[in-house]
């Protein structure tokens, strides 16, 4: 029997794991994370090393409860569109229907999303023949609001692709923009009833300082990198996400879901290794921030270890900063 499993400790150490998104489904929580692999390949800004192959759906009863592995979830084989590289998914329920989306290298070695579905929230997924159709880049999240439109939130710089898309199409050859101008944003797509793909050509989030101008590229304490999250609080949107060069979880909110989102601060300092990655959910009463780091194998960055901690609001609606190391 697997033990219980407190705050701010890897909640499986069977297997390496990332990128966890983590909701309620059928009263329980269930996490999806990417499934890290141990080898010796090559490791670089282009994130090689995360050479994912497959997905496992892990849940827990209640936060006293022990977690499960449900094993194989989806494979790479299984999947038609895709080369390598499952990196970090997300789930969703609606129509009756389990949701997995994914990113994944197509064939041509660029990144687009899939979606998988399934009658349970544990798997395992069947995938669709093709990626969603407009799709790029990578980290997918949705959030569905409280009149059952659904949201898809992606984007990842460096090995994510995201500078790749800014003239609309792939180029190989684009770069980010300079530090004094805008910062590139994450991407939104309302998403059609079926789930199955995009309602209208998605769309770059700005994201603005207290005055409503633009965070620059430079701003590195604060300019999107990946890792996009949403969720609703007191009628308000949350976007958070990952500031990659400066290893932070920071949040920004607006009362629209597709933004203009006003920057408000850092949820999570800095981790043990380079990636930082997470999830918000409410639980009951309480709100939780599910995230990564990389203690379980004493910071090589790609075998990482999923964990959780308790979200705490101020009175005013922002979020109090979070230290996972603090004694
Ligand atoms: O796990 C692979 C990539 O690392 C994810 O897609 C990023 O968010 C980062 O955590």
């Amino acid at each position: 029997m697997n033990p219980v499993i407190k705050p701010n400790q890897p909640l499986v150490t069977h297997i390496y794991t990332a990128d966890p998104s983590a909701h309620v489904f059928e009263g329980k929580i269930y996490i999806y994370p990417s499934h890290d692999l141990d080898h010796d390949g090559p490791d670089n800004d282009n994130g090689d090393q995360y050479a994912m192959e497959d997905y496992h759906v892990l849940s827990m009863d209640n936060f006293d409860s022990p977690v499960v592995d449900h094993g194989e979830a989806l494979h790479l084989k299984d999947i038609p569109w895709a080369s390598k590289q499952l990196w970090a998914p997300d789930a969703a329920y609606k129509n009756d229907t389990y949701y997995l989306f994914f990113p994944a290298r197509d064939h041509d070695g660029i990144f687009r999303i899939g979606v998988a579905t399934s009658a349970s929230p544990a798997g395992p997924f069947t995938p669709q023949s093709s990626y969603i159709e407009g799709s790029f880049s990578i980290d997918p999240a949705v959030f569905i609001d409280d009149n059952n439109q659904a949201y898809m939130y992606f984007g990842g710089l460096w090995g994510g692709q995201l500078e790749k898309w800014q003239n609309g199409a792939f180029d190989a050859d684009t770069t980010g923009p300079d530090a004094d101008a805008p910062a590139l944003g994450p991407i939104v797509a309302q998403m059609s009833e079926d789930m199955l793909s995009f309602q209208a050509d998605p769309q770059e989030i700005s994201i603005v300082d207290e005055n409503g101008s633009p965070i620059l590229a430079g701003d590195e304490d604060r300019r999107y990198f990946e890792g996009p999250w949403v969720h609703k609080y007191n009628d308000l949107y949350y976007l958070s996400y990952s500031t990659g060069t400066t290893h932070k979880l920071v949040y920004a909110v607006s009362e629209n879901p597709m933004g203009p989102y006003t920057f408000k601060g850092t949820i999570l300092t800095p981790v043990i290794g380079w990636t930082t990655h997470h999830s918000i959910v409410q639980f009951e009463e309480k709100w939780y921030l599910f995230y990564h780091d990389c203690s379980l194998s004493e910071g090589v960055n790609h075998k990482r270890c999923v964990k959780y901690t308790e979200l705490h609001y101020n009175e005013d609606g922002t979020i109090q900063t979070i230290d996972p190391y603090q004694k």
